[in-house]
Formats: structure tokens, C-alpha cells, sequence
């Protein structure tokens, strides 16, 4: 079985958004020419409380993009973005939600981050999409969506470590670009872990 995961496709992400990803809105056409093909479609919401550790704003003195240690890792502080129950949080009302299947969150924990849409960075708890996925047989997921190179690189990488064969959507992804290079060094990470990276056209 196959499943298309739709990676935090939310106004936060979007140009206007507090997190914004140039383009970020330019996925949305793409995400719903893809979900019309699948059965399975998962779409992950990026879900912080106002509290959470990875907003600059908590912490006294650092400022966004700032680096430091959360929880024995290294974390981007971001300005506070996808606070839960807020606009920001929401999907894209382009998004053709009838398409969905599932949604899962994630970065509710406020002391550690989670890029990926299966763990949080520290690889210490899972959100259930790894359990839901395995429990209706999926074995192949495409992946696509925001951003390249946090959450959708992430999401890929911890489905190859699940062991599921994974094709990428690039056209479908757009990427935050803090250092130039970002976000083709992700799509390189992926192609190394042994995704498939393709236009969201070759995908039938
Ligand atoms: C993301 C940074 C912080 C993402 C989420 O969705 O890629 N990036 N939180
Ligand atoms: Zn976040």
C-alpha cells in the first residue's frame, strides 16, 4: 500500500506567515493534484504550544536563528510560529481537505523540537504516523511539502530508517534556506538515505 504525506502545509509557512518559506503557498495546486491519486493521504500540522522551546521569544536574550542546546541537541530558534488553536496553525485553505485521511501533529512537547513527522529530534517519542502507517500495510510513501530542509527532509529520512520505500515530490517542496546551499544539501541527504527524488509529475 501506498500513502502521500503532506508535511505541514500551514499559513505560518506561507508568505505573510510568521515562519514564511518563499513560495511555500506555490505547493498547494501540487499537493492536491497528487492527493487526488491516492487512497492514503496524511497531512502533519506543525503544533507548538506558545510556550514551546524552540521560539526565540522564550528565551530572555537570544533572538530568532540564534543556535543553542535543547535537550542535549542543537536547536534553531525560530520565531514563534504554528501556535496551536492560532490562524498560523492552520492548513492552507487551499488544501483540499476531503482528500485527507488522517492528520497527525506534531511538536507538542515544549522541550524538545520535531522536525520529522514520525519522532521528535531526539528520536524519543513518536507521534503514531510510523504505527498508523504500518497498521494499513504502507510500505511506500511520497512525500512532499514544508520545508525541504527541516520537516519534509526529516520525515523522509525517518521513513527509510521505518524501512519504507520513499519518493519525494520536489516540485511539491520548498525550503527555508537559513545558509545558501540548504536546501539542495537536503534533497542530497535524501538521495543518499536512498529516497527517490522526482517531479510530482512522474508520480501516477
Ligand atoms: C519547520 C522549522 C520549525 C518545518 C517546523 O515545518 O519545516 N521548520 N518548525
Ligand atoms: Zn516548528
Amino acid at each position: 500500500m501506498r500513502a502521500l504525506l503532506l508535511i505541514d502545509l500551514q499559513y505560518d509557512f506561507c508568505p505573510g506567515g510568521a515562519l514564511a518559506v518563499a513560495e511555500g503557498h506555490e505547493t498547494i495546486p501540487i499537493a492536491n493534484r497528487l492527493s487526488a491519486k491516492f487512497d492514503t493521504v496524511v497531512a502533519t500540522q506543525d503544533w507548538h504550544p506558545a510556550q514551546h522551546k524552540s521560539f526565540a521569544v522564550n528565551h530572555p536574550g537570544k533572538k530568532p536563528y540564534d543556535v543553542i542546546d535543547l535537550a542535549g541537541l542543537s536547536q534553531v530558534l525560530w520565531p514563534a510560529h504554528c501556535v496551536q488553536g492560532t490562524p498560523g496553525c492552520g492548513l492552507h485553505a487551499g488544501l483540499d481537505l476531503t482528500r485527507l485521511t488522517k492528520v497527525f501533529h506534531k511538536g507538542t512537547d515544549t522541550e524538545i523540537d520535531s522536525y520529522s513527522g514520525f519522532f521528535d529530534n531526539g528520536h524519543r517519542k513518536a507521534t503514531g504516523l510510523g504505527d498508523w502507517l504500518k497498521a494499513r500495510n504502507v510500505d511506500d510513501v511520497v512525500v512532499m511539502g514544508l520545508a525541504t530542509d527541516y520537516c519534509v527532509k526529516f520525515t523522509a529520512l525517518d521513513a527509510r530508517k521505518l524501512g519504507m520505500n520513499v519518493t519525494v515530490a520536489a516540485d511539491g517542496c520548498r525550503g527555508v534556506e537559513l545558509a545558501p546551499g540548504d536546501i539542495d544539501r537536503a534533497f542530497a541527504d535524501m538521495r543518499a538515505a536512498g529516497c527517490d527524488v522526482v517531479n510530482s509529475a512522474e508520480i501516477s
